[in-house]
């Protein structure tokens, strides 16, 4: 028996060759392709799904856990389908609106997708209206996911909903998602749903294909700190409390920050004008490609010092941004 407790740690770690390996050894073991999709590839990913939603992994690390998902998902590519085993849970076909480049989100919601089950056709960025329905025409997808990340490409969803409903291809569902997306947006625009984040967007497609539950409202991720959490954080923790932190840098523009102790953990996503900083030197050096993009983030050294997470997380915000400004 494979042990796919060892194989879904490897892919939580993003460990794409050791992954690759474990397929390849549970097949010639025997196993079944459905049945080494979906102990071995498919429940890890799942952790990694909860672990994002619940701000323990990170955009960087869960597009690594996503890379050796696809890994081993390549190995089993072409037996599930020239076997007809295939365990489609459903057909997705995503892509982001015209006039929008943004693909990381997208290509992570994919990524998610695939590895709970669905068949995705992604049709990349900057798609009109004729591309989506050329595309729904040939791959007749159950679910079509947009993705926006400008206020300025969102207002184009609606006319992808209208165009469909207008020709009465209403058997096909809707989802959305990107930063500036809520569920108010969804509902204006007449989509079936939204997505906050990639795990919630499998929540909603399973749901829209009828294979689970009604997603709870998702709301965008910020600061982690519930208050339950931080009152019995404020009493367990002794005077002089200490916390560890690491800024996420873009080459070396700093992104975001982490801060923890035993008791808590703090993120914040650094705003305006950091990420528009990133945004131009990203354009003017050319990684504007989603996997180029994601090459330049890394962790900085772990580092400590006293006061809480959040006293901790403010200080260097503030830190930071001094640092902008000069
Ligand atoms: C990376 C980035 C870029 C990269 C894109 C690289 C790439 N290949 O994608 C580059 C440098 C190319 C870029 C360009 C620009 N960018 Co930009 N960019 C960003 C940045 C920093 C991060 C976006 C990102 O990847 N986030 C990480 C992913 C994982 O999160 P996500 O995309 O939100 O996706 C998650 C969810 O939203 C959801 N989701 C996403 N799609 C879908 C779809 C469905 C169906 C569902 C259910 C869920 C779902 O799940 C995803 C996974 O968890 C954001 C800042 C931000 N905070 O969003 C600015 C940001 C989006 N950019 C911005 C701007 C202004 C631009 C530019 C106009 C800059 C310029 N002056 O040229 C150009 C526009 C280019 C264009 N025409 O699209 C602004 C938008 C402001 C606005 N209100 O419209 C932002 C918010 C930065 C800012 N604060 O100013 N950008």
């Amino acid at each position: 028996m494979p042990d796919y407790a060892l194989m879904n740690q490897c892919l939580y770690e993003g460990k794409a060759k050791d992954v690759e390996q474990m397929t390849k050894d549970a097949l010639a073991a025997g196993r079944s392709v459905k049945e080494v999709l979906e102990e071995g590839l498919i429940a890890g990913m799942s952790v990694v799904g909860e672990d994002f939603k619940h701000n323990i992994l990170y955009v960087p690390e869960v597009l690594i856990a996503a890379r050796a998902m696809k890994a081993g998902m390549a190995v089993l590519k072409p037996l599930l389908t020239a076997g007809g085993q295939s365990s489609s849970t459903g057909r997705l076909l995503m892509g982001t609106v015209r006039g929008d480049l943004h693909d990381i989100g997208k290509n992570l919601v994919c990524m998610m997708a695939e590895g709970a089950g669905f068949q995705v056709k992604d049709i990349g960025v900057d798609q009109s209206i004729e591309k989506f329905m050329a595309a729904a025409d040939e791959f007749k997808p159950d679910v079509i996911g947009m993705s926006a990340l400008l206020t300025t490409t969102m207002t184009y969803m609606k006319v992808v909903v209208d165009g469909f409903r207008a020709q009465g291809r209403d058997q096909v569902k809707f989802a959305i998602g990107g930063a500036p997306i809520s569920q108010m947006f969804a509902d204006e625009i007449g989509a079936d749903g939204y997505g906050a984040d990639a795990s919630s967007a499998v929540d909603l497609f399973l749901y829209l294909v009828g294979q689970g539950p009604a997603p709870v409202a998702s709301a965008k991720r910020g600061v982690v700190l519930s208050p339950p959490t931080r009152a019995a954080a404020a009493n367990a923790r002794p005077a002089d409390a200490k916390s560890k932190y690491q800024i996420l840098y873009w080459q070396d523009l700093p992104s975001q920050i982490k801060v923890w102790d035993d008791f808590e953990e703090v993120k914040v996503d650094l705003p305006s004008p950091f990420p528009e900083r990133i945004d131009a030197t990203a354009q003017r050096l050319g990684f504007t490609k989603g996997d180029d993009y994601i090459a330049q983030l890394r962790w900085g050294e772990e580092t400590e010092r006293a006061g809480t997470p959040a006293d901790v997380a403010a200080a260097l915000q503030k830190e930071l941004e001094a640092a902008l400004a000069k």
